[in-house]
């Protein structure tokens, strides 16, 4: 009987996920479900064939090249590969997977959530029902704003940004702008492309991020383009937080030069500003974009899918690098 390859898990995955790997490769799991080590990191890339790694851990240059490298796959658990060195893995010929598409419904819904909660104040409202402060039915207290008629802007007009648009514009009746770097054939929804972040940072009511993380978008939400927009508008991060000069962000929203934010994704995770948790203009979740069973499990199975492709000599369902 050939051997089975080996490969190491960083963190604890839903259970089918680490059955299916138990039965196909000879698998280190991580029960502990801490994140591991560079040097834990280290002892994987030499002594395994792959990879399973989540956006926690920092696959760089110099883990890539480790002496005695015999890792050839790192399969990321997660669609952003931004915690990933790309041009280190080509260069040392590892090839690198991600998991599209299986998680594009679950961000969308949270973007929502975060939307409709930032829009509403909902959280200021519940927190103050929870103190036992309400006081019951007032006319005009804990108004929020309406999505009706809107114009939603999305950045980043791929399958999450599309997945956005069309829960707006068919749920909420909103209308749709966008940017994105490329041209997009068919957004799959009524929506106007606009020429550059700037037109859709000065023209939507609720501007929403869909786009990749790491160096090159890195603050592109710079502290400038904050200062585009509507006194009355919303900002809604699923992206990544490196693509958000954060600190502006919280001079925006302290100084309430914009309306509010709804962030699942921070610069410095799982850091998060205590100035951001002190506003009330602002709705926080910690990175729960794919935080589902279903599309976790889902993420787990297509990583096992590209490692099991990988080992077999077949095209990859998802490759990167
Ligand atoms: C992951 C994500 O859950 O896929 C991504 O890029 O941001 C999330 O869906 C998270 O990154 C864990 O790897």
């Amino acid at each position: 009987m050939t051997e089975k390859p080996k490969v190491v898990v960083t963190r604890k995955l839903p259970y089918a996920v680490e059955a299916r790997l138990q039965a196909l490769f000879d698998v280190k799991l991580n029960h502990d479900d801490r994140p591991l080590s560079t040097a834990e990191l280290e002892v994987a890339m030499m002594g395994a064939d792959g990879l399973l790694p989540t956006v926690t851990d920092a696959i760089d240059s110099d883990l890539l090249n480790v002496k005695g490298r015999r890792a050839g796959i790192v399969a990321n658990f997660a669609v952003g590969v931004n915690n990933i060195d790309l041009a280190a893995a080509e260069a040392a010929g590892v090839v690198v997977t991600n998991t599209p598409g299986v998680l594009t419904d679950a961000t969308a819904d949270i973007a929502l959530t975060l939307m409709l909660n930032v829009t509403r104040a909902t959280w200021p409202a519940e927190n103050r029902l929870r103190r036992g402060e309400w006081t019951g039915f007032a006319p005009t207290a804990m108004l929020g704003s309406g999505l009706q008629d809107k114009v939603l802007g999305i950045i980043g007009m791929g399958r999450i940004g599309q997945a956005v648009a069309k829960r707006c514009h068919y749920g909420f009746g909103m209308d749709v702008i966008y940017f994105n770097r490329s041209p997009v054939a068919d957004p799959g929804v009524p929506a106007q492309a606009v020429e550059s972040i700037d037109a859709v940072m000065a023209e939507a009511d609720v501007i929403s991020l869909h786009l990749p993380g790491g160096a090159n978008n890195d603050k592109v939400i710079s502290a400038a383009r904050i200062a585009l927009m509507k006194p009355t508008a919303f900002l809604v991060n699923t992206a990544r937080g490196d693509v958000i000069d954060e600190d502006a962000l919280v001079a925006a929203l302290q100084e309430r030069r914009i309306a509010g934010a709804g962030l699942d994704v921070f610069y410095h995770e799982p850091r998060v500003p205590e100035a951001l948790r002190l506003l009330d203009n602002v709705s926080l979740l910690p990175h729960l974009g794919s935080a589902t069973l279903e599309t976790r499990t889902a993420m787990g199975m297509l990583a096992v899918d590209n490692l099991e492709a990988h080992f077999a000599g077949r095209p990859y369902p998802a490759r990167v690098v």
